[in-house]
C-alpha cells in the first residue's frame, strides 16, 4: 500500500511534467485533474490491451450493446474504486497537499443520455467488465450531451453541454478503424453472370471516426470498451468550389456531415421522427456493424461463423437499422444469398423494449426513410413481405391482425415490429413490464411467437451507486460482512443477519445523517439553499414526465400547506421535499410542472406558518454526479408513476440500496422491490395496473367527481388558479388545472392523479408517522439495503447471459481458430 502510494505520487508528478511541462506548484486544477486521471488510465490500459487480445485468441464470444445513449457520468473516482486504489490515491493526493473531492469536480459528466435507458447501458458495461464478459458498447460521440438545466426566474432554462471543451482524457481515437457511411442516392440493380449486383449511385459519404473509452469493472482483467463514433466530412474543404471562390459551398458539405454527431436529442420516452435523428442512428449502427464484420473477416476469413462469436443487443428500437444493415453487407458486399444472410441476422440480434407509452414507439415515414437509406429500405421491404407470408400461415385470412403486425403499413416503418420479426429474443425490463408486453403492447406477436418473449428485471451497478457514492455505508458494511459483496451480489443477504443488531442499526442511521449533511452542504455551496438535516428528506428525482406524476407530489405538498394554514398547530411531520428533474425543452406541460414546483416552493418556504415545517427545494441540473450525492441522503424514495406505465425504473433501486424507504405504486420494478423487502418496509398506495386498465377500457374515470367529493383535492387544486401562487410574466397555472379537470381532447387527468390522491395522502401519513418511530425506521431503512442484492446489475447481466447471449461457452476449434 505504501509502495502503491509512492508510485502514484511519482506518476502524477510525472504526468504533470511530461504532459503539461508544469510542477505541482505551477499547475492549474484542470492539469492536476488530468494528470491524476492519466495515471489512473495507464493502470487500466495495461489490462485492456491484453484482455482484448486474449478474448480473440481464446475465441470468446463478444456482446455488442448497441445504444443511442450511454449516460456514463464521471469516471475518475469510479475507476479508482474499481481498481481498488481509492485509499492509496487519497493518501497520495493528501501527501501532495491535494484533495480528491476538489479534483473530482474538475471532470465534466459524460452526459450522453437522457435518463433510465442510457444510465442502464452504462451500468451494464460495469457489470459486463466485472463478470469478465467480452463486451463493446456502441454509440455516438455527441459533441454536446444532454443540456444543462438552469433555473432562472422560476423556470427551466437550457444551456448547452459542451463536455469536450477541455478535452477528454479517457478517450482514445482510433483513426485506423475509421469507416465510411453512405446516405441518399439511388439504387441500380444489374443482373450479371454472377447474379444480381447492386450499384448505389450519387450517395453522399460521411466518415465515422471511433473513439474508444475503457470501462473497468471491479477486480477484473477484462475492461469493456465503449466505442463512440464521431462524424467527419470525407474530404476537408471541397477545393473544387473553393477555387471558384464559392467559399460557403466549400464548407457546406463538411458542416452537413459533422452535424450528425453534434448533439443528443433531449426527448425521453417520446418520438418525433426527425430525419437527423435517423441519420444519427444509421450512422453509428452502420459503422459498428461494418467494423464487426471487417474485424471478423480479417481474423477468421469467413463470415458464416459470425453468430458464434458475436451477439448484438438492441437497446430499445433506436439502433434497429443495424439489422437490415448487416443483411445489406452480407448480400451486397459479401455475396451471401437472402436466406443465409437473414438467418445470420436473426441468430445475432436481440431486442430490449424499455417503454410502454405508445408515443415512444418509433415509426418512420416511408418516403423520408427511402430517400435517406434507399438500399436499407429495399431490404426492410423484403423482410416485411416475407414476414407477412409467415403471418399468413399463422393467421390465415386475418388481414386486420396481419396489418397491425407487419413492418411497413400506413406509409410508416414500425421499428418495434421489425425487431420482433427478426430478433431471437425480445425482453421487457421488469416482471410486470414483461407481462405487459406479452398481454398488451405486443400481444399478437406473443401469441404467434411465445418463445421469443421474456422479462429481465433491470439492475444498477452497486459499485457506482453504493461503493462510490456512499463510501461511509460501504465501510460500515465491509466492517460487518467483509468486502466480498462488492464482487458477489449474493453476499448482500448477509446484511439481513444484522437487522436486530442495534449497534449496526445506529451506525447505519449515523451514516444516513452524515449523508444528509453532505447534501445540505452541497446545496448551500451550489445553489445557496439551506435545508435542515434533521427533517425527513422526501425525494422525487427522475426525468420530468406526466406519467411519473411530479404533479401529484406537488399537489400533495399544497395540501399539507393547506392543513397547516387552516390549523398552524396541526401535527405535520417536518419534511424537506426534494425534487430533481429535467424536462424536454419542447415539452410545455413538463416545464409548467417545474414552474409550479418552484412557485409552491416560494409560497411554502416563505410563509412563517409553514417554513419551519415544510421546505420545497429543486436541485438544479439533475445528473449522474449530483445523483451520487442526493441518493445516499434520501429517507423517502418517491416512486409514484401511474400503475402500468413505468417499465421498470432504476432510481427506485438506487434509493433502496442506500437505505431509503419506497413510497410508491405497484408499478415497474417497485413490484420486485415489494417482494424483496416485504410489506413491512415499503409504503404502497394507489390503483393497480388492472384497475387502471378497467377504467381505460370502459371510460369510467371522471376526475371531476373526485374534485367535487374530496375537499382536500379541491382546495389544493384551487390554489393553481386563485392567485395564491407567485407568478412571473403573468404566466398562470390554469393549463395544469384545466388538464386535470377537463383535459386535452376530452381526456381529463390522463394519469389518474385525482384517483390516487386520497390513497397517496393516507399512505404518506403512515410513512411519516413511521419515521417518527425511530427504532422502527432504522430497521426499515437497513432492511431496504439488506434486501437490495437482487437489484445489482451483475444479477441482471448474468440473466441476459443465461437466457440470451450465452457468452463464455465456446472453445475454439482448430478449423475456425483465429488468425492473429
Ligand atoms: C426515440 C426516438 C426519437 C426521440 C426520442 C426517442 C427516445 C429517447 C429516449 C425514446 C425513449 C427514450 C428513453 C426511454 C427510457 O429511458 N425508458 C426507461 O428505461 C429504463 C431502463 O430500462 C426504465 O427503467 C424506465 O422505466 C423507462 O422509462
Amino acid at each position: 500500500m505504501e509502495q502503491n502510494k509512492e508510485k502514484i505520487k511519482e506518476d502524477i508528478l510525472g504526468k504533470l511534467k511530461r504532459h503539461f511541462g508544469k510542477t505541482l506548484e505551477e499547475a492549474t486544477k484542470d492539469q492536476i485533474y488530468k494528470s491524476t486521471a492519466l495515471s489512473v488510465r495507464d493502470r487500466i490500459l495495461e489490462k485492456w490491451t491484453d484482455a482484448n487480445r486474449q478474448a480473440v485468441l481464446q475465441g470468446q464470444k463478444r456482446v455488442y450493446y448497441l445504444s443511442a445513449e450511454f449516460l456514463m457520468g464521471r469516471a475518475l473516482v469510479n475507476n479508482m474504486v474499481n481498481l481498488q486504489l481509492m485509499q492509496e490515491y487519497q493518501d497520495a493526493l493528501c501527501d501532495l497537499g491535494l484533495n480528491l473531492a476538489d479534483i473530482e469536480e474538475q471532470e465534466h459528466d459524460a452526459g450522453l443520455g437522457n435518463g433510465g435507458l442510457g444510465r442502464l447501458a452504462a451500468c451494464f458495461l460495469d457489470s459486463l467488465s466485472t463478470l469478465e464478459f467480452p463486451a463493446t458498447g456502441c454509440s455516438i460521440r455527441y459533441e454536446y450531451g444532454l443540456f444543462k438545466q438552469r433555473l432562472v426566474d422560476g423556470e427551466q432554462v437550457e444551456v448547452n453541454d459542451n463536455w469536450l471543451e477541455k478535452g477528454n482524457v479517457w478517450e482514445i481515437a482510433r483513426p485506423e478503424d475509421e469507416v465510411e457511411v453512405r446516405f441518399g442516392g439511388q439504387i441500380e440493380e444489374n443482373w450479371t453472370a454472377d447474379g444480381l449486383k447492386i450499384n448505389h449511385r450519387n450517395y453522399y459519404s460521411v466518415m465515422a471516426m471511433p473513439y474508444d473509452y475503457p470501462v473497468i469493472g471491479y477486480d477484473t482483467d477484462m475492461p469493456a470498451t465503449l466505442r463512440l463514433w464521431s462524424a467527419r466530412a470525407k474530404t476537408g474543404l471541397d477545393m473544387h468550389y473553393f477555387n471558384r471562390g464559392d467559399y460557403s459551398r466549400a464548407v457546406q458539405e463538411r458542416e452537413i456531415a459533422e452535424i450528425i454527431s453534434k448533439v443528443l436529442y433531449p426527448e425521453d420516452n417520446h418520438e418525433q421522427g426527425r430525419m437527423l435523428r435517423l441519420r444519427q442512428f444509421y450512422f453509428f449502427t452502420s459503422a459498428s456493424i461494418q467494423h464487426m464484420v471487417s474485424k471478423h473477416k480479417a481474423v477468421f476469413g469467413d463470415l458464416h461463423t459470425l453468430p458464434k462469436y458475436f451477439t448484438l443487443q438492441i437497446n430499445d428500437t433506436h439502433p434497429t437499422v443495424a439489422i437490415p444493415e448487416l443483411i445489406r453487407i452480407l448480400l451486397d458486399e459479401e455475396g451471401f444469398g437472402w436466406d443465409e444472410a437473414y438467418d445470420i441476422a436473426s441468430r445475432m440480434f436481440n431486442y430490449t423494449n424499455h417503454t410502454i407509452l405508445s408515443e415512444a414507439l418509433e415509426r418512420w415515414n416511408v418516403d423520408m426513410f427511402r430517400e435517406l437509406l434507399p438500399r436499407v429500405y429495399q431490404i426492410i421491404k423484403v423482410i416485411d413481405e416475407k414476414f407477412v407470408g409467415k403471418l399468413w400461415e399463422i393467421y390465415p385470412g386475418d388481414w386486420d391482425r396481419i396489418n397491425k403486425m407487419r413492418i411497413i403499413a400506413d406509409n410508416e416503418i414500425r421499428m418495434a415490429n421489425l425487431c420482433i420479426a427478426v430478433c431471437g429474443k425480445v425482453n421487457g425490463v421488469s416482471q410486470l413490464h414483461g407481462e405487459i408486453i406479452k398481454s398488451q403492447t405486443f400481444r399478437d406477436f406473443y401469441v404467434a411467437f411465445p418463445d421469443k418473449f421474456l422479462g429481465i428485471t433491470n439492475g444498477i451497478t452497486h459499485r457506482r451507486w453504493l461503493a462510490k457514492a456512499n463510501q461511509d455505508l460501504t465501510n460500515l458494511l465491509v466492517d460487518h460482512i467483509g468486502p466480498g459483496f462488492i464482487k458477489d451480489w449474493e453476499q448482500f443477504d448477509r446484511i439481513k443477519d444484522l437487522l436486530d443488531n442495534q449497534n449496526f442499526l445506529n451506525d447505519f442511521m449515523e451514516v444516513k445523517h452524515k449523508n444528509k449533511v453532505r447534501l445540505a452542504d452541497f446545496l448551500k455551496r451550489t445553489q445557496n439553499i439551506e435545508i435542515n438535516p434533521d427533517t425527513i428528506y422526501d425525494v422525487h428525482a427522475k426525468r420530468l414526465h406526466e406519467y411519473k406524476r411530479q404533479l401529484l407530489k406537488i399537489l400533495h405538498v399544497i395540501h399539507l400547506y393547506n392543513v397547516l394554514k387552516e390549523n398552524p398547530h396541526a401535527h405535520v411531520a417536518p419534511v424537506t421535499f426534494i425534487f430533481a428533474a429535467k424536462a424536454a425543452p419542447g415539452y410545455v406541460r413538463a416545464k409548467d410542472i417545474i414552474r409550479l414546483i418552484l412557485a409552491v416552493g416560494e409560497m411554502v418556504n416563505n410563509d412563517p406558518v409553514t417554513r419551519d415545517i415544510l421546505k420545497v427545494v429543486f436541485i438544479e441540473n439533475y445528473s449522474v454526479s449530483n445523483a451520487e450525492i442526493l441518493i445516499p441522503a434520501a429517507d423517502i424514495s418517491e416512486q409514484i408513476s401511474t400503475a402500468g406505465l413505468e417499465a421498470s425504473g432504476t432510481g427506485n433501486m438506487k434509493f433502496m440500496m442506500n437505505g431509503a424507504v419506497t413510497l410508491g405504486t405497484m408499478d415497474g420494478a417497485n413490484v420486485e422491490i415489494y417482494d424483496a423487502v416485504g410489506p413491512d418496509a415499503i409504503f404502497i398506495f394507489g390503483a393497480q395496473t388492472e384497475d387502471i386498465a378497467k377504467m381505460e377500457r370502459f371510460g369510467t374515470y371522471k376526475p371531476s367527481e373526485y374534485y367535487e367529493q374530496n375537499v382536500n383535492i379541491r382546495n389544493a387544486l384551487n390554489r393553481l388558479i386563485d392567485g395564491s401562487l407567485p407568478v412571473r410574466n403573468d404566466k398562470q397555472f390554469s393549463d395544469l388545472y384545466h388538464s386535470l379537470l377537463f383535459g386535452d381532447y376530452n381526456r381529463a387527468d390522463k394519469y389518474y392523479l385525482l384517483y390516487d390522491f386520497g390513497s397517496y395522502d393516507q399512505t404518506y401519513l403512515n410513512c411519516t408517522n413511521a419515521y417518527e418511530n425511530k427504532d422502527h425506521w432504522k430497521y426499515m431503512a437497513a432492511k431496504n439495503t439488506a434486501c437490495s442484492g437482487i437489484f445489482c446489475a451483475d444479477r441482471t447481466i448474468q440473466e441476459y447471459n443465461d437466457k440470451i447471449w450465452h457468452l463464455h461457452e465456446l472453445e475454439p476449434t482448430p478449423q475456425d481458430g483465429p488468425n492473429i
